[in-house]
């Protein structure tokens, strides 16, 4: 095995390289630098003059999705995150060196549980139901990057591969049957049944690509691959939170009812009300 193989910095140049000679790949990814940075802007001017609690901290989750986006898309295009795999026995590229784009999986456990983080806070769930989906969500990414990144066996990839779906069905749950609940009673379900419909649905197109893809049974190569999450993630991130938080800036008076709610300044007591 070659020493640069050991070498981060040689490694990242030899990926860069790769990365620049497909357009269809690095363009996958500069999309997402350009519209993460368009949304980070766009998202701090739309939600200037919420005031209270609950919304400012639907805002906050809401804005941290694009911010940790540009960050992901800065460590893939950078090369940081990315390197070439050796397929183990039984995968289809088994023996070649695979570019994988491990990175996304890794910032997809800062990313998703701020999607949660929004979404529980527009259900206004409870303590017990937002750690749930966030500690699962987690648990659901920390194993999708280990089914990506061993190369000891073909097996253990899929092993991983199934105990994340394990962890999504806990999460898709939580989404569909508990935070649907509690936001018919806290009045936001209008809204949050549109965004629970657009993130359960499109969630569900990641581990389909992940089995299509590279590193799966390698039926899409890897700039359609690529392309694929970043389409994901355009509506996954972006188009999910723009419509989050405009309805919020609407519709400040439902969210700040809450019992997160309030004025950061109020002075009010509950027996005030
Ligand atoms: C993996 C592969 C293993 C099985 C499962 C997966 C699910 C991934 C999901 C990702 C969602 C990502 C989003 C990112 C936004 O920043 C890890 C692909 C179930 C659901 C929404």
């Amino acid at each position: 095995m070659s020493l640069d193989r050991f070498v981060l910095q040689a490694t990242q140049s030899d990926v860069v390289e790769q990365i620049e000679n497909d357009a269809l790949l690095s363009s996958s990814l500069w999309a997402n630098v350009a519209l993460a940075g368009l949304s980070i802007l766009l998202f701090v001017y739309m939600g200037r003059s919420l005031q209270s609690r609950r919304a400012k901290l639907i805002w906050v989750s809401t804005l941290l999705v694009p911010l940790v986006s540009i960050s992901s898309y800065l460590g893939l295009v950078s090369g940081l995150t990315v390197g070439l795999l050796e397929m183990p026995s039984g995968h289809p590229l088994a023996g070649e060196d695979v570019l994988s784009m491990w990175g996304r999986y890794l910032t997809w456990t800062f990313s998703t549980p701020m999607i949660l983080a929004a979404l529980g806070l527009l259900a206004e769930t409870d303590g017990t139901k937002l750690f749930t989906a966030i500690t699962m969500d987690v648990g659901m990414c920390i194993t999708g990057l280990a089914a990506a990144l061993v190369t000891s066996s073909y097996g253990l990839r899929w092993a991983f591969y199934l105990v994340s779906c394990a962890f999504f069905a806990a999460v898709v749950y939580v989404l569909l049957f508990e935070w649907s609940a509690d936001a018919e009673a806290a009045g936001t379900s209008d809204i949050f049944e549109t965004l629970k419909l657009l993130t359960v649905v499109l969630w569900f197109g990641y581990p389909i690509l992940w089995a299509l893809g590279v590193e799966g049974f390698a039926v899409l190569d890897v700039g359609v691959t690529s392309w694929g999450y970043s389409g994901l993630d355009i509506l996954a991130k972006y188009v999910f939170a723009f419509l989050l938080l405009r309805w919020v800036a609407a519709n400040e008076s439902v969210v700040s009812s809450g019992t997160l709610g309030g004025r950061e300044s109020a002075t009010a007591t509950p027996a005030d009300d």
